[in-house]
């Protein structure tokens, strides 16, 4: 725990608000997390003998837990995900908004006595490297052990944020309590004004792991429109072309359970003797306009909390190693065997296992043995494929960034936008189908504009004005590209192989940086020619290649139809400048 020292050293706001929650919460006891290991070992060994937790088989699995969330507990949820503002204008028509009064009224009725004989938990947190101007501190107050220790592994927390909060000149306030873990009263609330948050009576990591999307998302995104630069929902990679001698840092945006952890842990084919990726982030990067006009980014979190379901030997190869220490699984499968955790996709399913609601498994029962959105948090400093880059506090100059989204038809594999400007409508007019990341139904085509619809704190109207806003400043701007792993053909198969072979595209993006390839011209941007992707050692008919770009005019008529009257949605919120991107797409693709 932080000594008196330690506590005395913070701004007195933060320690008359550490009081005010005491209060009104009635908590017990108030425990300053220092993150220490120490620490983290008594916390850990009590859920252990609470039984809140499995301790998993130390020898195979060093330090590593299963935790069981209830049923109606398992993902975000969106629809009591809520923007707390003055007026609803503020929020726009994708967010869920309530005013600022009545939520705070409504959450201090559900906050009022609700850490009785409970231990409060108070968590500074640092976002982003240490001794990095781009770099923010929050606090997190909590009821639960496991947020705690998720905290520990997704941020810097503890002691080093201690001496950071010291030296800036904001932090961020959030409270969580797990409460009775009642759906009908279950909220997370966002108080953008107040840079406050507030979540009640779920323990789901995205709506209670406050650092994360409610944070470096919605919160960051707010303020980043006061400061001018951007919060996005993006991995951050590396790629290391040894022939060329450089590197190259390609941001991307897609939406959640799509692909985009294991796109920021790629493993290029064995034939890209060339090339090395490491990870520099996997879920979001915060983007600033350097005073030399160059786009340069951080990745926010310091470890992965990806989804375990479909994770293995093909999709993820390098992130396996990792998952053997310091981690925890949250709705994966046991096997009672040896004590070890199980998923769909990891290996052949053994023949008994306990599902990730703890009943009696066998390959034969009808359900899934892990939850769909099952994950695990991990540690970044521990996965053996990651960039140094992530400690450095100026952040990395991007060469690209990519926006895209599962689609079965109509988008291209990839596509490149002829400006940046261009590209920012790409990112505005992205549409992805739905995953078991947010509850509600999978498979929906549904808007998702840089894949924020879920995390801009704002009016997504204004977000898009920001990125333009942003763009003027950008001296030398990353290209911008649109991908597209997802497409099927006649007899709904998927048609590109994805995974590992998705290199085969970041190749072909490092080729147009350094302007080693021309493309072919379509009314929408440039696709590469198909002799210029490296396909060596890929099995693909030349035919189920060109299905991956053909355009369909006709589908994208009423593809930009359909964004239109999304984009309508926003009244006058949305720019010129995006109609004016719009306008020229819609003529571009009529005249085809
Ligand atoms: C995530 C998500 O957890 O996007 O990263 O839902
Ligand atoms: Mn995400």
């Amino acid at each position: 725990m932080l000594n008196n020292n330690e506590i005395n050293s913070l701004p007195d706001s933060l320690i008359l608000w550490v009081d005010e929650i005491k209060k009104r919460t009635k908590s017990d006891k108030v425990y300053w997390c220092d993150g220490s290991d120490k620490e983290n070992k008594e916390l850990t060994d009590l859920l252990t003998t609470e039984g809140k937790w499995i301790k998993l088989n130390e020898n195979e699995y060093q330090n590593c837990y299963l935790y069981r969330t209830p049923k109606n507990d398992v993902a975000r949820v969106e629809d009591r995900t809520l923007i707390c503002t003055d007026n609803a204008e503020e929020a726009g028509p994708t967010n869920r908004w309530m005013k600022k009064e009545k939520a705070l009224k409504m959450m201090w009725k559900l906050f009022n006595g609700v850490m009785k004989k409970r231990t409060m938990y108070v968590i500074p947190y640092l976002m982003g490297p240490e001794n990095s101007d781009f770099s923010q501190v929050g606090v997190e107050i909590t009821d639960s052990a496991y947020v705690v220790i998720n905290m520990r592994i997704l941020t810097r927390m503890g002691r080093i944020a201690v001496k950071e909060i010291k030296n800036k000149e904001r932090y961020v306030r959030a409270l969580h309590s797990t409460g009775d873990l009642s759906l009908e009263n279950r909220y997370i609330c966002h108080f953008p004004d107040e840079r406050l948050l507030m979540s009640i009576n779920t323990e789901y990591g995205g709506n209670a792991v406050l650092s994360k999307k409610p944070h470096a998302l919605r919160i960051a995104s707010t303020i980043a429109r006061d400061e001018g630069w951007l919060a996005e929902h993006m991995f951050l990679l590396e790629v290391e072309n040894k022939k060329r001698n450089k590197n190259y840092y390609i941001s991307g945006a897609l939406p959640s359970a799509s692909g985009k952890t294991n796109l920021a842990m790629i493993k290029p084919p064995a034939n890209f003797n060339d090339f090395k990726a490491r990870t520099v982030g996997d879920d979001i990067s915060w983007l600033f306009v350097g005073k030399d006009g160059e786009l340069r980014g951080i990745n926010p979190e310091n470890g992965f909390f990806g989804v375990a379901y479909g994770t293995g030997p093909s999709s993820n190869p390098n992130i396996l190693q990792s998952l053997k220490k310091n981690t925890v699984f949250t709705n994966v499968a046991l096997n009672p065997k040896n004590n070890t955790p199980w998923w769909e996709g990891l290996s052949e399913p053994p023949e008994t296992l306990y599902d990730w609601t703890g009943t009696e498994w066998h390959p034969w029962s009808k359900k899934n043995a892990a939850h769909k959105n099952s994950r695990f948090t991990t540690p970044l400093k521990q996965y053996p494929f990651k960039s140094e880059a992530y400690k450095d506090p100026r952040g990395v100059k991007l060469s690209a960034t990519l926006f895209g989204g599962r689609r079965s038809s109509l988008i291209p594999l990839v596509y490149e936008a002829k400006t940046f400007e261009q590209g920012i409508l790409l990112g505005a007019m992205t549409r992805a189908e739905t995953t078991a990341a947010q509850s509600g139904s999978t498979g929906v085509v549904r808007s998702d504009p840089m894949s924020m619809l879920a995390f801009c704190g704002y009016n997504m109207g204004d977000y898009f004005k920001h990125w333009f806003d942003v763009a003027k400043k950008v001296k030398r701007p990353p290209k911008v590209f649109n991908v597209n792993w997802f497409r099927k053909d006649e007899k709904g198969n998927y048609i590109w192989p994805g995974f590992g072979e998705n290199f085969r595209v970041l190749k072909w993006m490092i080729d147009r940086i350094d302007g080693k390839v021309n493309a072919v011209e379509l009314p929408i941007g440039f696709i590469p020619n198909i002799d210029d992707l490296d396909l060596k050692g890929l099995v693909l008919e030349k035919e189920k290649l060109n299905e991956l770009f053909y355009f369909d005019k006709q589908g994208w008529l009423k593809e930009l139809n359909e964004v239109k009257i999304f984009f309508k949605k926003f009244g006058k919120h949305i720019p010129d400048e995006l109609w004016d991107e719009f306008n020229k797409m819609y003529k571009n693709v009529n005249e085809y």
